[in-house]
């Protein structure tokens, strides 16, 4: 088709009836938002002569996003959370913020009610038979450089098939297995043990997926370890730390990492390591230390209320 309509009088008071413009009630911000929506959508409907077959396609793809609860798996994925990311890089920039570890985005796996452990924790319940144990620890430094003893370290992640506790297809973990909350110690330490994960990948069959495939791109994200960092004075850190020898480290489908949250893994084998360690055999060590950003004007002017999953 090649008449267009967009720009007549008729189709703009027509967005305009549709976004409640014209009604009293209701919320003024949310009829913005639908109006730029809709708008922009109308607009790009006409542009590239989208078919209404195309459209109900389009439609029957949301519904299904929804059932599968692929949203907030969808939305990483079209580098939206990056995207979010960034605008707050920009304000730190603008605001003269600097020098405190990356964020990076939380994705759609976090539950809230982990257990709480002072200084160590155990994250993994032993139950995964291909596991490779893991000693991960370092210090959380606040904005002068200072360790913070009591800061609340939030960890979570994958088991070696790439799964997680509470959203495991296979039904096979226990609740809040490989995640914990820790204290850290008087020194500002924090140290747990756990086993390697794996990287995700996307539900091969989801709607997400089914996307992906259609950009020809693919729904793998390298092995990582979330963190949310909490401490007094400060602001909430979102990060993420990714495995250097990923094979995907540097092409994730969720665009999450960046320079400065890439860790080696020392692999140990020595008997005296191993023993120093209090442990019985080989293991792989992760070393990172946070360092906080201070509150702006008293407020965390950055942190995220999202919908969680409460365990
Ligand atoms: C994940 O584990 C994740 O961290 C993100 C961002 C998206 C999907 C799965
Ligand atoms: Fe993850």
């Amino acid at each position: 088709m090649t008449v267009k309509i967009f720009d007549t009088q008729e189709v703009q008071e027509f967005l305009r009836l549709a976004s409640g413009l014209e009604q009293e009630g209701g919320s003024p911000r949310v009829k913005e938002i639908v109006y730029r929506v809709l708008s922009d959508l109308f607009k790009m409907v006409e542009d590239l002569d989208v078919t209404a077959d195309e459209y109900w396609q389009g439609v029957a793809y949301l519904n299904q996003l929804g059932t599968s609860q692929e949203a907030a798996l969808l939305s990483p994925g079209l580098g939206l959370d990056r995207f979010l990311d960034m605008r707050m890089d920009a304000e730190d920039e603008a605001l003269g913020v600097e020098g405190g570890t990356p964020r990076t985005i939380e994705g759609p796996l976090y539950v809230a009610g982990a257990p709480v452990e002072q200084g160590y924790a155990r994250l993994d319940d032993g139950s995964d038979p291909d596991g490779q144990l893991l000693i991960m620890h370092g210090v959380i430094y606040d904005a002068d450089g200072k360790p913070f003893p009591g800061a609340q370290v939030e960890v979570w992640h994958a088991n070696t098939k790439g799964f997680y506790s509470h959203f495991d297809p296979t039904g096979e973990q226990a609740p809040f297995n490989m995640r914990r909350t820790i204290i850290a110690d008087a020194q500002g330490r924090y140290r747990f043990q756990s086993i390697v994960p794996k990287g995700y990948g996307c539900p091969p069959e989801g709607p997400t997926q089914q996307l992906l495939n259609q950009l020809g791109r693919h729904g793998n994200r390298p092995a990582h370890i979330h963190f949310f960092i909490t401490a007094d004075g400060h602001r909430k850190l979102t990060t993420q730390l990714n495995m250097e020898n990923d094979p995907f480290v540097y092409d994730d489908f969720a665009y999450a990492t960046r320079e400065g949250l890439v860790v080696p893994v020392v692999e140990h084998t020595d008997e005296a390591t191993i023993k120093a360690n209090g442990l019985d055999t080989p293991f792989a060590e992760m070393e990172f230390d946070f360092k906080l950003s201070r509150l702006v004007d008293g407020v965390d002017n950055q942190v995220v209320e999202r919908p969680r999953l409460q365990g």
